[in-house]
């Protein structure tokens, strides 16, 4: 007899740089995620489509679990407690080559109180050398809750990820896709450009500026069939700011704009006219009306 195909939402959950967007990134086959090594850079929860003959799993990427200082941050927040009641099955993920802190706990906790099936999935396994070193972490993570399975995997490399899904699949309810098996996100298109030259903003810079920047479509030019205009305007909060933004002679905004360009141009499959440019909005993380237009709602 033919197995019943499973369908279902599924959150990623973690703190920041557990390697969530990673994940989804190589579970969709595309980078519809931006991915940097500096914390926060998941703002948007991210519908990522993953259609196998077994089932399909509709992942929500989330923002990393932090502590909400501005209204920004408790948006994103709010939309990682959400993420977790409306899913079918959470996966807590979790960089296992970095001892436990209390952001970990604090995870933890979420989902012990939730009281949701969850996998956990101890990522980055490339770098640990002996597998052996994950046993008492798996032990810790047992006694701390009822987890429908542990798997350890390195979303980078992609090792253990076919495991890691098909794990997935067999633990969603049974039921008919929710997305058309072509359809590998929710997102805009024009969300996921915006997201990419952040992603490069976020390369390019370093402590301060990956929290006060913001990117946000503001214009979207299809009418000449042979290439796609695209206006972004780069949020920051102050005029010293933008000037690190921009760079000597505007060479960092110029180095940004053809980094995420090339990767626009590769998503879809067309050429690409991109223009950035830089605003400064004082204290654009705590007005509501900013974070409405970019998308980030209650
Ligand atoms: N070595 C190694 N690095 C990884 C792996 N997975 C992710 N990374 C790196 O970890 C960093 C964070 O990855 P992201 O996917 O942006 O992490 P995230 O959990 O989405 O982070 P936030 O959006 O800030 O919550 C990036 O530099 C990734 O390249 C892995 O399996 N192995
Ligand atoms: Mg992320």
């Amino acid at each position: 007899m033919e197995k019943a195909f499973r369908s279902g939402l599924v959150a990623l959950i973690g703190r920041p740089n557990a390697g969530k967007s990673t994940l989804l990134n190589r579970v969709v086959g595309e980078k519809i995620a931006a991915v940097s090594n500096k914390p926060q850079t998941t703002r948007h929860r991210i519908k990522g489509v993953v259609t196998t003959d077994k089932g399909q799993a509709v992942f929500i990427d989330t923002p990393g679990v932090h502590k909400p200082g501005h209204l920004l941050n408790r948006r994103m927040m709010a939309a990682v407690h959400d993420a977790i009641m409306s899913v079918d099955l959470v996966v807590l993920m979790r960089d296992a080559s970095v001892s436990t802190g209390n952001g970990d706990r604090f995870v933890l906790d979420l989902v012990k109180k939730a009281e949701r099936s969850a996998v956990l999935v101890l990522n980055k396994i490339d770098k640990i050398k002996k597998k052996a070193d994950l046993l008492p972490l798996i032990d810790w993570y047992q006694k701390e809750y009822e987890f429908a399975a542990i798997i350890p995997v390195s979303a980078l490399k992609g090792e253990a990820v076919d495991e890691l899904l098909n794990e997935i699949i067999a633990r969603l309810p049974e039921g008919a896709p929710i997305f058309a098996d072509d359809e590998l996100t929710d997102q805009p298109m024009r969300q996921i450009a915006a997201e990419m030259v952040r992603e490069k903003i976020l390369a390019s810079t370093g402590e301060e500026i990956p929290y006060v920047t913001a990117v946000v479509p503001e214009l979207w030019d299809e009418s000449d069939p042979n290439i796609t205009r695209i206006f972004c305007a780069v949020y920051v909060e102050r005029p010293s700011q933008k000037k690190i933004i921009v760079g000597k002679g505007g060479a960092r905004i110029r180095e940004v704009g053809t980094k995420a360009r090339i990767d626009i141009e590769n998503l879809l499959g067309k050429q690409v006219f991109l223009k950035l440019f830089v605003k400064v909005v004082e204290d654009w993380r705590n007005q509501a009306r900013d974070l409405d237009e970019m998308g980030i709602r209650e």
